[in-house]
């Protein structure tokens, strides 16, 4: 599809060749026993319930959400200790200064996680504990931390996927201009390399960014998304409101940063360190699956993410972005889009719902977006549609548009209303449902042979759930914030009944 497809070049993993074998360690990362002796003849999982070999069964936190602790240690401040500190942004003023204590707790979590039969985990790196300043003299209080949860995962046979920046920018460089600065993009690279040169003795895969566009533009403009009935407004850290040609600018240093964090993490990392993004995909989904359908999809998506994914899998913006931006448009370099499309390992894509339905048109650029209808099934959230289909359609059009050789799912998941009973169990089927049938999807696309090799579910455990605070809870594992008391919900059951059968349980 994409004339930059076939310069990309994905590095080829063989089957089961990605399981994480550390390398000089004795701790091997791969699928718990039970997956193998699960796709044995006689196992009550049918076949076409599957996933492949080795599949990765993860769940997802990120550091500001989880950690607390949030000036322990020597860290600095992050703009969202800066955001959460200011009265009025967060819902009940709810602040990550403690959040669920993991920085305490952590070995703890990682035995949780063994319980429900996890073989992998995505966690942040929080860079302000790192380089409290966001550059210069290293915190190497805060790298420990990330060594020792490492090596407890390790030791519980979980593989550890940290994603370098989940959001939590050090105030110092916010202070200096933020992501409007190419300073930071720079600063960003020298860090990634600083955590890979010391963690990747041990840590096969680093994610580069969390959803560039969920912070570039929720948090540099405010951003409008498609509900049923209508559309919400979300506004995240730091809170700007900048004009477009401002937010393109931005926009264009975080996928620069993705892409000297790449090649800081070639340069010292060592050799065979797998490194990718973690995009919150605009997927846009076939309301009909028929092939005209399908080509509308597949270029409503590749536009969709012009300013973020497809710029760093191709290479360059595509010509109607930069038509549409005009005079707005980000001023780079050839040298900057070689640096953006440095060749990945792998994709990772956050995945909750399509951003819309599309029909192939006449008009425009060839697709026509169908609004959701009013009475279109939500999760407890307004914004999360009810539309599991995404989970085949995301993986399904990153490998035919940008010929993607590994990906993986880095979030799926919904908040629930969780009721506890008086014995403490929390039933929650809405995400029993939603976590199955997006499963299901999943495994009709690894079944085609789109080459998705991991799965994370977000979360872990209930957090802070950004401007929601403790409101929303996310997690297969209840937190009761009070107590900081830990326990699995339902959902937790069937995730280890999968990850156990390596199938849809
Ligand atoms: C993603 C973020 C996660 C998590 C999740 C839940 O966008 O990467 O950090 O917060 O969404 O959604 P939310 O908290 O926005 O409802």
């Amino acid at each position: 599809m994409s004339s930059g497809m076939s310069r990309r070049s994905f590095a080829k993993v063989a089957a089961g060749a990605s399981l994480g074998v550390v390398a000089g360690g004795c701790s091997r990362t791969e699928p718990p026993a039970s997956q193998t002796q699960a796709n044995q003849p006689g196992s009550r999982l049918s076949p076409a319930r599957e996933f492949p070999t080795g599949f990765y069964w993860g769940t997802a936190t990120s550091a500001y959400q989880i950690e607390g602790a949030w000036n322990e240690d020597g860290k600095g401040e992050s703009i969202w200790d800066r955001f959460a500190h200011t009265p009025g942004k967060i819902k009940n003023n709810d602040t990550g200064d403690v959040a669920n204590d993991h920085y305490h707790r952590y070995k703890d979590d990682v035995a949780l996680m063994k319980g429900f039969g996890a073989n992998a985990y995505r966690f942040s790196i929080s860079w302000p504990r790192i380089f409290p300043e966001g550059t210069g003299t290293p915190n190497t209080r805060g790298l420990d931390f990330y060594s020792r949860l490492v090596d407890e995962l390790l030791k519980a046979g979980i593989a550890p996927f940290p994603t370098l920046y989940h959001w939590d920018l050090p105030q110092a460089l916010q202070d200096k201009g933020g992501w409007q600065s190419r300073d930071t993009a720079k600063a960003f690279g020298d860090y990634a390399g600083y955590v890979a040169e010391r963690l990747s003795d041990r840590v096969r895969h680093f994610f580069t960014i969390n959803e560039f566009r969920s912070f570039v533009d929720m948090g540099h403009h405010g951003k409008e998304v498609l509900v049923p009935g209508g559309t919400m407004t979300i506004a995240l850290a730091p809170g700007l409101r900048l004009t477009a040609a401002e937010l393109n600018r931005v926009r264009h240093h975080a996928v620069l940063a993705h892409g000297m964090a790449v090649q800081a993490i070639r340069a010292k990392g060592k050799a065979g360190t797998n490194v990718g993004p973690a995009e919150v995909m605009e997927c846009s989904v076939p309301l009909i699956e028929a092939p005209e359908h399908i080509q509308a999809a597949q270029t409503a998506t590749r536009e969709a993410n012009a300013p973020f994914l497809t710029v760093m899998l191709e290479g360059k913006y595509t010509d109607a972005y930069l038509k549409n931006a005009g005079a707005d448009a980000p001023k780079f370099t050839d040298e900057d889009l070689n640096i953006i499309g440095s060749p990945l390992d792998f994709v990772g894509i956050n995945v909750y719902r399509p951003i819309s339905y599309v029909l192939a048109s006449d008009q425009g650029g060839g697709w026509h977006e169908i609004p959701f209808a009013k009475a279109h099934p939500t999760m407890a959230n307004s914004w999360l549609t009810v539309s599991p289909e995404v989970m085949y359609w995301a993986p399904k059009l990153v490998q035919s548009l940008w010929g993607a050789k590994e990906i993986h799912i880095t979030e799926n998941g919904c908040a629930s209303d969780d009721v506890v009973t008086p014995e403490g169990k929390v039933y929650d089927t809405d995400r029993i449902m939603f976590l199955r049938a997006c499963l299901t999807q999943l495994q009709r696309a690894t079944a085609e042979g789109v080459p998705v090799k991991g799965y994370f579910h977000w979360s872990t455990m209930d957090n802070f759930e950004w401007i929601n605070g403790f409101g929303d809870r996310f997690g297969l594992v209840r937190v009761d914030f009070k107590t900081q008391e830990r326990s699995p919900k339902m959902s937790a059951s069937l995730f280890r009944e999968c990850a156990a059968l390596n199938g849809v349980a």
